[in-house]
């Protein structure tokens, strides 16, 4: 009963929209594009957050994920021409980089006798190397490494790859599990919305073809991340559309485990004089993520890029997986300006991160398996 004033009392000075999409949230109703869209435009932060704990404690309790993992960036040469990307060159221009077989051994051995359970290898599209490149890299981590979870290859990357080995996505998919694939990350997916994706990528895969990627790895029993790289030039109806594409892929498959929204960052790229958008809208865009996207079971905030302050206020409106240790392995958001630049926290920093936020830490692996609650 007192809940129930409580939630009266919030809403009652808000739009019919907004508290008819209220009342379909707390009656565990699917909320339709136009209820996410008024609750973009007309919803405060504090019904927002309190709609998204309310379907995040349903589904994650209070427990926060993490895990022990580090990246692998084979090279920032790519053939696209993002102009969010601060991170892409040509072969030979300066701050370019292709890393070797070698490179990656050392890199893996540094890991010796050390706990870990995920590598995220991902990286720009360089010309030269088709699958079996990649492939062959893949089979050095398992030899090397056969406990660890494999998570490669944004959908732009493997379009590029398997074309170049001349196979289908089909035959490309399977031949990347054998070399060792177990997921896919989340990255490339950028905005479906056609008019807005031709114009901050243009000449990057279709919004249809990452999709469709995803649908095949789905269907091979490989799981997959979504993303969204929000606050750039497009909408709420653009971030709406662009959600209900990814739910109703996951209605047909169920394969996706996290949606990651991403946060454009603006130093060093062709938008930077659009500027940044504020922490109320990141958290309001976490919280409506969270709300619309009943089917997802995680909704990832990646430290790396919106800071360890804001990461914690994420876990109050909808988020319950902060990524994991990154280990200063990383460059796409150091390039972009993120404050961290050498982004690395040890387990017991993450611990202390979410005991401060008053939430339960939860040690796992890629596929959300538990391995210890702290
Ligand atoms: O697709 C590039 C984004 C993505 C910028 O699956 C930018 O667990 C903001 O997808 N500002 C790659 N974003 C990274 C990615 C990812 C990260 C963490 C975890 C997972 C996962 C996936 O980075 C790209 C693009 O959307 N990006 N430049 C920028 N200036
Ligand atoms: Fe290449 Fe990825 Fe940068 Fe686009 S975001 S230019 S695909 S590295």
């Amino acid at each position: 009963m007192a809940t129930e004033v409580l939630i009266n009392n919030l809403v009652q000075h808000s739009s019919a929209g907004v508290r008819k999409a209220s009342d379909k949230v707390l009656s565990g109703k699917r909320l339709d594009q136009n209820d996410a869209l008024f609750l973009y435009q007309e919803a405060e932060l504090g019904l927002l957050g309190i709609l998204a704990n309310f379907i995040r404690e349903k589904l994650n309790q209070h427990n926060t994920y993490f895990n022990r993992n580090f990246h692998f960036e084979p090279t920032n040469i790519c053939i696209y021409n993002c102009k969010f990307c601060s991170y892409k060159r040509k072969i030979n221009e300066p701050g370019s980089w292709e890393y070797t077989y070698e490179d990656l051994l050392e890199r893996l051995q540094h890991y010796n006798g050390k706990a870990l359970t995920e590598i995220h290898i991902v990286g720009g599209v360089h010309p030269k190397r088709d699958l079996h490149y990649y492939g062959k890299m893949l089979q050095l981590v398992k030899q090397h490494r056969p406990d660890i979870h494999i998570k490669a290859f944004t959908a732009i990357e493997l379009d590029f790859m398997i074309r170049k080995a001349g196979m289908s996505i089909k035959e490309g998919l399977l031949a990347l599990k054998e070399y060792g694939l177990d997921s896919i990350p989340g990255g490339g997916a950028e905005i479906f919305r056609e008019e807005i994706r031709k114009q901050v990528c243009y000449d990057k895969s279709s919004s249809e073809l990452w999709l469709n990627i995803h649908r095949i790895a789905h269907e091979l029993g490989i799981p997959s991340n979504a993303t969204i790289l929000y606050g750039h030039i497009e909408s709420y109806d653009d971030r709406v559309d662009h959600m209900n594409r990814l739910r109703e892929l996951q209605d047909e498959t169920n394969g996706f485990n996290v949606f990651i929204p991403l946060k454009f960052k603006k130093d060093n790229n062709q938008l930077s004089e659009i500027g940044e958008v504020s922490t109320i809208e990141d958290l309001r865009n976490f919280a409506i993520s969270r709300i619309f996207l009943d089917n997802f079971p995680h909704i990832k905030a990646y430290w790396p890029m919106i800071g360890k302050n804001v990461t914690q206020l994420s876990l109050s409106f909808g988020v319950d997986d902060i990524d994991g240790t990154i280990d200063d392995s990383t460059k796409i958001y150091s390039m972009a300006g993120s404050e961290d630049q050498t982004p690395k926290l040890s387990t017991e920093e993450l611990v202390d991160l979410i005991k401060e936020a008053r939430r339960v830490p939860v040690e796992r692996d890629t596929l959300y398996n538990i391995i210890k609650v702290y």
